[in-house]
């Protein structure tokens, strides 16, 4: 299959700023010059898809569309197992208005409870990445990182659910890591550790350099 190269000016169609820290810092070997949606005025368009590749693509698109640029998009959540899946496409809604992480983290601790479920609470991150021209052209890109659930949260760095999730082969949760132990990438090409940094060694794979 043939992928479509991207060069020059990219929109990163989020207004997470975790997710906007960690899509530059991603993109900053590569020669890209990088603009938020938040600078550029644009809308959040809802989330209306039942799939974090749909939902990644419908953002990049209207980004990419509203700008005239190519647009990068991800969507993402945290699913555990015990909870069937949820939050999943619904991490962001568990956080509420206020954006209240703690209290979506508490929300999965008092479910886990509530369920009776036994330690481990297995979970995973899926990171869905969609690319798309002002052409309508999208390339999409999936990554996930496996691993268990912690109480009470640990560590202050990263954001979202980071505190509670400790990927498998490691001991500290994703909130006590530094930015470049979580994307955990390698220098000889092998495997990334966080779902995003996993889903974008594919993307750079296909459309950059
Ligand atoms: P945009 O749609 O503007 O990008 P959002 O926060 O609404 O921002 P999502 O709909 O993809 O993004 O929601 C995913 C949520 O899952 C996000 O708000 C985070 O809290 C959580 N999440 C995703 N990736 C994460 C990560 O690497 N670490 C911790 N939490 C993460």
């Amino acid at each position: 299959m043939t992928h479509r190269k991207l060069a020059g000016r990219l929109v990163a169609a989020t207004h997470n700023s975790g997710k906007l820290r960690e899509l530059r810092e991603l993109l900053a070997p590569y020669a890209i010059d990088v603009v938020s949606a938040g600078a550029l005025g644009l809308a959040e368009p809802e989330e209306t898809g039942e799939t974090f590749a749909a939902n990644a693509t419908l953002k990049a698109i209207a980004a990419s569309r509203a700008s005239g640029l190519p647009a990068l998009a991800d969507d993402s959540g945290l699913c555990v197992e015990a909870l069937g899946g949820a939050p999943g496409v619904y991490s962001a809604r568990w956080a509420g208005e206020g954006k209240d992480f703690a209290a979506a983290m508490r929300r999965i601790e008092a479910e886990l409870e509530a369920m009776g479920a036994p330690p481990p609470w297995r979970a995973y991150f899926v990171s869905a990445l969609a690319l798309a021209w002002p052409d309508d052209h999208v390339e999409n890109f999936e990554g996930r990182v496996d691993g268990a659930l912690v109480f009470p949260p640990r560590g202050e760095r990263g954001f979202g659910y980071d505190p509670i999730f400790v990927p498998d082969g490691h001991d500290r949760s994703f909130g006590e890591m530094s930015a470049e132990e979580k994307h955990g990438l390698p220098a000889d090409g092998s495997r990334a550790l966080s779902h995003r940094a996993r889903a974008f060694q594919d993307l750079a794979r296909a459309c950059l350099g």
